[in-house]
């Protein structure tokens, strides 16, 4: 499913290109599925996203679909071998015009996770060019292992506290991932990344998928939760997730907001990571 070359760049620069995942139908399908479940109002926000746009595959059954998607599962194995969780999720939605952006930083900062395996898969349900904001990599950062960030109270930063590293970042070096809707990229935890405003008039909407293999482990005392969607968990590091059902609304309200609460007290409160923020 994924190029033995593609494998070999992820090794060396820490990502993968846009590769083809969902058809014309189900990328169209999942646009509409998320634009009516994660925009608009009485959606209560959450560390600067609209709480639904956070973990959404614990509400909403389109994404938990598309977290399980078999063809993108195949991928993720590749990456990261066959008993996969899913650790996390965002939906990136940058209105067109809009000043938001989304500062340089590695996934990992404030995950937790060990050993540094967890990777994300960028799925484009619209088009993402570089006028729309697109992802941008430094090729090799990866290897840089846990920089430095600092946070910022910044509202056009969408990162959960504007966190941003705080060395100086080469951007003449940044390679831009242009995406067709539909298509996916990954990039390891630790790869350095960032995405400016989208200065077209159309919407952008990216999804991040952070899946881990089952033997990564968190290092908190807070114990979280996270989904298997493929292969065995013989290691039991986080309290499996219940898929929403239809009708069961309210009780994916409440796994949704247990699960979060979890999460984000975790990565406020973890000794080992006090060093990195
Ligand atoms: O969608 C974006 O512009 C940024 C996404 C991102 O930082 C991520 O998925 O890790």
């Amino acid at each position: 499913m994924i190029a033995r070359d593609d494998l070999d760049h992820y090794r060396d620069f820490g990502f993968i290109r846009p590769q083809p995942l969902l058809t014309a139908g189900e990328a169209a399908r999942c646009r509409e599925a998320c634009e009516r479940s994660c925009i608009g109002a009485g959606r209560k926000p959450s560390r600067r996203q609209a709480a639904g746009r956070t973990k959404p595959y614990l509400l909403f059954p389109w994404a938990a679909e598309l977290v399980r998607h078999p063809k993108l599962l195949d991928m993720v194995e590749a990456v990261i071998g066959p008993d996969i969780l899913v650790f996390h999720t965002t939906v990136w939605i940058k209105e067109g015009g809009s000043g938001s952006l989304v500062p340089w930083h590695q996934d990992g900062t404030y995950f937790g996770l060990e050993p540094l395996e967890q990777v994300t898969a960028w799925v484009a349900l619209t088009e993402s060019t570089r006028e729309m904001g697109c992802l941008r990599f430094l090729p090799g950062s990866h290897r840089d292992g846990q920089v430095q960030h600092r946070d910022h109270d910044d509202e056009t930063l969408m990162l959960s506290r504007g966190q941003t590293i705080q060395r100086g970042v080469d951007e003449g070096s940044a390679v831009y991932l242009e995406f067709a809707p539909g298509e996916v990229s990954f990039h390891h935890t630790m790869a350095m990344h960032s995405s400016g405003p989208n200065r077209s008039a159309r919407r952008r909407i990216g999804i991040g998928i952070s899946y881990i293999p089952a033997h990564v482990r968190h290092v908190s005392p807070v114990r979280l939760s996270a989904s298997l969607v493929r292969g065995r968990d013989r290691y039991g590091h986080f309290d499996p997730e219940p898929r929403p059902a239809p009708g069961g609304e309210e009780a994916a309200a409440a796994t949704h907001a247990d699960s979060l609460d979890r999460f984000w007290c975790a990565s406020e409160c973890i000794p080992e990571m006090q060093g990195i923020h």
